[in-house]
């Protein structure tokens, strides 16, 4: 099988990409902008990847990759995906996670509609849930341009495959972590600063919204059903979560207890680091997943804490 993913260099795309290679499949990663540091970091963990240049910007772009490459499946990861600065850049957000996701259709539907699709849906997009657990029948209900960019992403998917037959999947994940997530996100922000105050080098921790709660998994086990999807006979929607919710406070608690630190000490409540509309819950409902696919996270939410803590530890030492 020939795979082009796009977002190869963030933490789904590196690790579908290393998965893909070790299982026999020619990878190919998309990658955007001169002199990409990251490119020398994913080539380096990938052995065999091919780095193909290209933009979800750049409608263009996208067809002459498909047509240069041809690939058999395409994961689309790439997408901006911190929900925070969604409310800085709006228009820039909606650019790349929703019209990109539009040009990479056009681009598969005009280049070779045979071209399967795994997409990366959010559960951002129920948003103010209407449901729990939230399913791949849940209304959606963003709260964040984020969430809307990629409720039209969702959306324009489910078309293209109505509209034009695409082999077009949506994988509707809920948050999933790893050592590889970027420190703006809740979970690196709280177990970089449990090691870094661990070891002598931060005294305090300010957050934002501590009643928030999430379903979080590990990101390599979500990455696992994704080529499940492109496998099967026909396209679908399938949601990806533990089925387990956990409070921020609940992840600070638990990250500084590996630690060794009584959280409360530490950290601090920052207005300012309050999002202008937040996602109160989200609890998924992966029984989809588990009846279709044989898909099944491996790791709950106190093993999941003690790997990223560890491993920040570990850094930090
Ligand atoms: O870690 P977060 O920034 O992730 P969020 O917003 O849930 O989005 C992530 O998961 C989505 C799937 O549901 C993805 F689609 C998306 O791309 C991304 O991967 O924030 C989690 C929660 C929020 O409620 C936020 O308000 O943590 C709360 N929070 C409290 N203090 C904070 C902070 N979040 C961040 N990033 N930084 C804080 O200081």
């Amino acid at each position: 099988m020939r795979a082009l993913i796009t977002g190869v260099t963030g933490q789904d795309g590196s690790y579908l990409a290393e998965q893909l290679a070790a299982d026999g499949h020619e990878v190919y990663g998309l990658i955007r902008g001169q002199r990409n540091p990251r490119r020398a970091w994913i080539e380096g963990l990938v052995p065999g990847i091919r780095l193909v240049d290209g933009d979800l910007l750049d409608q263009s772009s996208l067809q002459h990759v498909l047509a240069a490459v041809r690939p058999e499946v395409v994961y689309n990861l790439g997408a901006l995906t911190y929900v925070g600065m969604s409310w800085q850049q709006p228009a820039v957000m909606t650019e790349v996670t929703g019209l990109g996701v539009l040009r990479l259709l056009e681009a598969i539907r005009v280049v070779d509609p045979a071209i399967r699709l795994v997409h990366a849906s959010s559960s951002e997009m129920f948003g103010a849930v209407r449901e729990m657990p939230q399913n791949e029948l849940t209304p959606f209900n963003p709260r964040s341009p984020y969430g809307v960019a990629k409720v039209f992403a969702h959306h324009t998917v489910v078309n293209y495959r109505e509209s034009y037959g695409l082999h077009a999947s949506t994988a509707m994940m809920f948050n999933h972590e790893s050592p590889r997530r970027g420190p703006e996100f809740v979970t690196r922000k709280v177990s970089l600063a449990a090691a870094a105050i661990a070891t002598g080098r931060q005294f305090r921790l300010s957050l934002g919204n501590l009643d928030a709660r999430r379903d979080w998994g590990w990101a390599p086990d979500y990455m696992r059903a994704l080529p499940l999807m492109a496998a099967r006979p026909e396209p679908g929607d399938w949601v990806l979560a533990t089925g387990e919710t956990r409070s921020v406070r609940e992840l600070v608690e638990t990250a500084f207890a590996v630690a060794g630190l009584a959280w409360r000490r530490y950290v601090r409540v920052d207005p300012a680091l309050y999002r202008p509309a937040d996602v109160e819950v989200l609890c998924g409902d992966a029984s989809k997943a588990a009846a279709e696919l044989n898909w099944k996270p491996t790791v709950g939410f106190a093993e999941l804490v003690a790997r990223l803590v560890d491993h920040d530890l570990r850094e930090a030492r």
